[in-house]
C-alpha cells in the first residue's frame, strides 16, 4: 500500500509529468551533486571560491524578483473566511484555473520531492511539510532554509500528518502566476514564480499562511515575526519576538550588534523572520524558529548595519539578483567603499557609476543560521524560548514615536491592530505607500483577518507570565527628511527599555497612545543625538493620532461583524483619551 505521501506524489507526477522524480535525502553528496548540475546548466555562477568558499550567485529571471501579493490567494469555501484582506477564490475556481498551468508543466524537467520539518526535529511543536518543485535552485536554497530529507520522513513515517506543496516554475510569465493556499485541506499550488516567498513553500505559504490557520485551530500563534534573546550584564536572557513588515529591519534587529555590549547587553539570534509561539505548561509563551536559515535582503547590509551577516555569508551561501564584481565576488549598494572594478550588474550586464542600481533592490542573501556569531545556544530548544516582549513595529516616517508600551493585553492587540507601514521593495505592487498591516501579517494571514485579532485576543488570558506588548518605529523623519534616530546596533537602547519595563524599573509617561519613555529613561550615553531630535523622536501629537484613528476606524469597516468588540471598544477609548488631550482643561 501507498503511504499518503507516496500517493500525493504519484498524483503530482500524473498531473506535471516529469522526466525523472528524485527523492532529497538532505545528504551532503545529494547538495553537491546539484550544485554541479546547476553550475553547469547556468542556473549558478561559482562566486570567488577563495574568499566565498562554496557560494553561489543566482541571477533570477528580471521578471521574477519579489513576491507577487496580487496572483497569491487563500481558497477557502467561503470568502468570508478568506476575509476582505486576502485575495479569494474557492478551491474549485482555484484549480479549475491553475491546474492546466500544472498540467505537463515538468515535461523534460526533474521532479524534487523534499520533505521537510519546520521546527526542531525533536520538538512537539515542529511540523513537516514536503514541497514537489522543478527547480533545483529551490531545493538548494530548502537545504539551508529548512532541515529536509531523512529526519522529515522519519518523523512523517506513515501518516499523513504534512502538509503538501505542489511547486512548479512554470514558463515564469507574471500572468499565468499563481500563488494558492487552500488551508482548509492544507495544501499549497504555486506556479510561475521561482523567487523566495513564492516558491519557497516552507517559509510564507506553509509557515505563515497555512500555519496561522492551523494555529488558530489548535489555540497557538504563527507570526511574522523574528526571536532575540536579549542579554543583561547579569548573563540573566530575556526573549522578545518582534512582527515588522516585509523589509523592515527583522533581520537587522535579530543579528543586532548591541552598542550597549560594554555595559554588558548582547543580543543573540533565534530567528529573523517567523515564530510559532505555543502555550507551554510553566505558563510562559514559548517560541520556535521554524526556519534554519536567513533569506534577508542584500542592499543596505555592510559591516556597521550587520557586522554577524557580513561574517556569516562568506562561506555556503547563495547571492540572489546581486552584483558580480571582477574579482567574482557579490556586491550591492551599500557595501563599504567604492565600487570594485570589472562589475556585472544583477542582470549580467557590464556596470559603471550612474548605471542604475548594480544589484536588484530586493536582491537577497541564503545563510545558514548557524553560521551567524550572534546564534543563541537555545535557538533549536525543542521546548523553544519563552518570549517577555511582544513587539511591533513599521516604517512610519511621522507619526509614530521611537517607542511605547501598550496598557495590557487587549490594547496591545488594538496596537498590532492599527500597524501600518510604508511599502518596501519586497513586493511588487507600490513602493513607499502608507498601508495597513496589522502584525506584519497584511500578506500571510491564511484567514479572515477580524477572526485573527479575535485569537490574539483569546490567546491572552491564557498566558500566565503574558508579555508586555511594545511598538517601535526606527524610521521617523526630521523636517531635513533624515531618519532621526541612528538605529541598527543603537536600537539596543530601545530593548534595554523594555526589558526595564518588564522587570519594573524604567520611567515612562503616560500618552493617549500608551506609555512613551521619559527623555532620562532611556540609556543615551555614547550617542549623538540633539535635543531637539529627542524630542521629536517622543512626540505624540494628539492631532497626527486624529487622523491615524480615523484611518484605522476605516480600516476597521472593512471586517463588518468579524470585528471583535473588544477592538471596537479599544478603538473608542483611543478616540476619547485623544479628545481629551487635545481639548485644553479649562
Ligand atoms: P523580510 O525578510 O522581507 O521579512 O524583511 P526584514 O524585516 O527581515 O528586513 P531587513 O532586516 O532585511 O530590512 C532591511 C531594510 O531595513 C534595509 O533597507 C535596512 O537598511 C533597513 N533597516 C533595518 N534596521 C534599520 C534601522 O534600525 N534603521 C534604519 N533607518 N533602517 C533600518
Ligand atoms: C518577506 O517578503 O517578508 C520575506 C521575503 O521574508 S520572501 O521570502 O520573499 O517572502
Ligand atoms: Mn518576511
Amino acid at each position: 500500500m501507498a503511504t499518503p505521501l507516496e500517493s500525493w506524489v504519484e498524483e503530482s507526477a500524473r498531473l506535471t509529468k516529469p522526466s525523472k522524480i528524485v527523492w532529497c535525502d538532505g545528504s551532503q553528496a545529494e547538495n553537491e551533486r546539484l550544485t554541479q548540475a546547476m553550475l553547469s546548466d547556468g542556473t549558478y555562477i561559482e562566486l570567488n571560491q577563495k574568499t566565498y568558499p562554496r557560494c553561489y550567485l543566482h541571477r533570477s529571471n528580471p521578471n521574477d524578483v519579489a513576491r507577487t501579493e496580487g496572483v497569491t490567494f487563500i481558497n477557502t469555501r467561503k470568502k468570508e473566511d478568506a476575509g476582505p484582506t486576502n485575495n479569494w477564490m474557492s478551491p474549485e475556481e482555484a484549480k479549475a484555473k491553475v491546474r492546466p498551468l500544472l498540467d505537463g508543466a515538468m515535461k523534460g524537467r526533474t521532479m524534487y520531492v523534499v520533505p521537510y520539518i519546520g521546527g526542531p526535529a525533536n520538538s512537539p511543536y515542529s511540523k513537516v511539510g514536503v514541497e514537489i518543485t522543478d527547480s533545483a535552485y529551490v531545493v538548494a536554497s530548502m537545504y539551508i532554509m529548512s532541515r529536509i530529507g531523512k529526519a522529515a520522513l522519519d518523523r512523517l513515517g506513515n501518516s499523513d500528518d504534512f502538509v503538501p506543496g505542489l511547486h512548479s516554475l512554470g514558463d515564469l510569465n507574471p500572468g499565468r502566476r499563481f500563488i494558492l493556499q487552500f488551508p482548509e485541506e492544507k495544501l499549497i499550488w504555486s506556479v510561475g514564480s521561482g523567487y523566495g516567498g513564492n516558491a519557497l513553500l516552507a517559509k510564507k505559504c506553509f509557515a505563515l499562511r497555512i500555519a496561522s490557520w492551523m494555529a488558530r485551530g489548535q489555540g497557538w500563534m504563527a507570526e511574522h515575526m523574528l526571536i532575540i534573546g536579549l542579554e543583561d550584564p547579569s548573563g540573566k536572557v530575556t526573549y522578545m519576538a518582534a512582527a515588522f513588515p516585509s523589509a523592515c529591519g527583522k533581520t537587522n534587529m535579530a543579528m543586532m550588534v548591541s552598542a550597549l555590549q560594554d555595559q554588558g547587553y548582547r543580543v543573540w539570534t533565534v530567528g529573523d523572520d517567523i515564530a510559532w509561539m505555543h502555550l507551554a505548561a510553566d505558563g510562559t509563551l514559548r517560541a520556535i524558529n521554524p526556519e534554519t536559515g536567513f533569506f534577508g535582503v542584500a542592499p543596505g547590509t555592510n559591516e556597521r548595519t550587520n557586522l554577524n551577516i557580513m561574517k556569516a555569508l562568506h562561506h555556503d551561501s547563495i547571492f540572489t539578483n546581486v552584483g558580480l564584481s571582477g574579482a567574482r565576488e557579490p556586491w550591492w549598494e551599500g557595501m563599504e567603499g567604492a565600487p570594485p572594478e570589472g562589475m556585472m550588474d544583477w542582470k549580467g550586464q557590464p556596470w559603471s557609476l550612474g548605471k542604475g542600481p548594480v544589484a536588484q533592490p530586493n536582491s537577497r542573501y541564503t545563510v545558514p543560521v548557524k553560521q551567524s556569531p550572534s546564534v543563541s545556544p537555545h535557538w533549536e530548544d525543542a521546548a523553544g524560548v519563552p518570549i517577555s516582549a511582544l513587539i511591533f513595529g513599521g516604517r512610519r516616517a511621522r507619526v509614530a514615536p521611537l517607542v511605547y508600551e501598550s496598557f495590557n493585553w487587549e490594547h496591545g492587540v488594538f496596537v498590532g491592530a492599527t500597524m501600518a507601514s510604508e511599502t518596501t521593495v519586497a513586493i511588487t505592487d507600490s513602493l513607499g505607500v502608507v498601508r495597513r498591516d496589522p502584525m506584519a501579517m497584511i500578506p500571510f494571514c491564511g484567514y479572515n483577518m477580524g477572526d485573527y485579532f479575535a485569537h490574539w485576543l483569546a490567546m491572552g488570558p491564557k498566558i500566565k507570565e503574558q508579555p508586555k506588548i511594545f511598538n517601535v518605529n526606527w524610521f521617523r523623519k526630521g523636517a531635513d527628511g533624515k531618519f532621526l534616530w541612528p538605529g541598527y546596533g543603537e536600537n539596543v537602547r530601545v530593548l534595554k527599555w523594555m526589558l526595564e519595563r518588564i522587570e519594573g524599573r524604567a520611567d515612562a509617561a503616560e500618552t493617549p497612545i500608551g506609555y512613551v519613555p521619559t527623555a532620562s529613561s532611556l540609556t543615551l550615553d555614547g550617542i549623538s543625538l540633539s535635543q531637539p531630535a529627542l524630542e521629536e523622536l517622543l512626540r505624540v501629537d494628539p492631532a497626527d493620532w486624529v487622523a491615524e484613528e480615523e484611518a484605522t476606524g476605516k480600516f476597521f469597516e472593512k471586517f463588518g461583524s468579524r470585528l471583535p468588540a473588544e477592538i471596537r471598544k479599544e478603538h473608542e477609548a483611543l478616540a476619547g483619551r485623544l479628545q481629551r488631550s487635545s481639548v485644553p482643561v479649562k
